[in-house]
């Protein structure tokens, strides 16, 4: 069952690590946002492929981004310089960076570098980044614009975010290897992560949409999970940003927002939400309702079965 899952950053790489899991080697293709990357110290650092790279690879670090292990000799060298390090870089994950950066400079397309550094760190899995044009996110907060990790990372995504814009989209490109991973897909999963700032983007790019869209009209089933669980994001400013933006910051103002550009099939979302089901029904979606909380390989597990049965014929 070949599996294309949309994903941004540390929510998504869980579910992405279960339906690798659940599926043979190969089946999976994870489609990353890549709004989020940023250059730093010179070097190209893409955070949502990384994490779900780092992830697939079982060697993500503590916080789920970066890498297990890690130690943080240049960000105190660079400190004694008088840099700015507000956005932590590790040792070990520097030489991917390095490596990126290198390849880019060559030449190279971000697919191409992303797929090489899958295949150096052995996963089985194809992670694609939306494009290989450059696309920034960046909010709009009282304060005026701000870079996307200026907000997230340096601001701890203190300010309230008013408008959401991705710089550089309207000359963005689906990738030969996204529209070929849609048209070869036995099943699409929009993972729970920022349907905003994670999902929004992917579905941004001109040409993404349509591919979803054709694959579904040959029966290709789409399941999205709720990264919004009793009103509270599950990791990050979710839930903040749908209010600001005027959404409910709810299971079901993420199921408004999908349905709203026919992305789904079915939505899945957790028991603590089942009183929302009735009306995500209305909306068009088949609901499954079951545990997304995903503390542990166990769960990641199960809740990948749980959305591949969502995708499956007999769902
Ligand atoms: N997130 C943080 O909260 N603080 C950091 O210093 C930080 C550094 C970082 C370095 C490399 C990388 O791949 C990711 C990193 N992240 C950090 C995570 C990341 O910026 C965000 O979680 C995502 O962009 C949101 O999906």
């Amino acid at each position: 069952m070949r599996v294309v899952c949309l994903a941004g950053g540390v929510g998504g790489a869980k579910l992405a690590e279960g339906l690798q899991r659940g599926l043979a080697p190969g089946e999976l293709t994870v489609i990353v946002n890549t709004g989020d990357d940023l250059e730093r110290h010179s070097l190209a650092i893409c955070p949502d492929q990384d994490t779900v790279m780092y992830t697939l690879a079982g060697i993500a670090g503590p916080e789920g981004w970066g890498l297990a292990g890690e130690t943080w000799h240049v960000m105190g060298a660079l400190a004694r310089l008088g840099e700015g390090t507000w956005f932590h870089l590790g040792d070990k994950d520097i030489a991917t960076h390095l490596y990126r950066t290198e390849r880019l400079r060559r030449g190279e397309r971000p697919t191409e570098v992303s797929l090489g550094l899958c295949r150096a760190l052995g996963i089985s899995s194809q992670i694609l980044p939306m494009t290989d044009e450059s696309v920034r996110t960046r909010v709009r907060t009282d304060d005026g614009w701000l870079d996307f990790q200026d907000y997230f990372v340096r601001l701890r995504q203190a300010p309230e975010v008013r408008a959401v814009e991705f710089a550089g989209i309207e000359r963005a490109q689906a990738t030969p290897e996204v529209r070929e991973a849609f048209r070869t897909a036995d099943a699409i999963v929009v993972a729970p992560s920022n349907p905003i700032v994670s999902i929004g983007p992917i579905l941004a790019v001109p040409g993404i949409v349509d591919e979803i869209a054709s694959a579904r009209a040959r029966g290709v089933r789409s399941v999205g999970v709720s990264g919004i669980v009793g009103g509270k994001a599950l990791r990050g400013p979710a839930d903040r940003m749908l209010a600001s933006l005027g959404d409910e910051a709810t299971a079901l103002g993420v199921a408004r927002r999908y349905a709203a550009v026919a992305l789904l099939d079915a939505f899945v979302m957790d028991r603590i939400d089942e009183a929302l089901a009735p009306t995500v029904r209305a909306l068009g979606l088949q609901v499954v309702v079951t545990d997304t909380i995903m503390n542990d390989a166990a769960a990641r597990l199960r809740l990948a079965r749980d959305v591949l049965a969502a995708a499956g014929p007999a769902a």
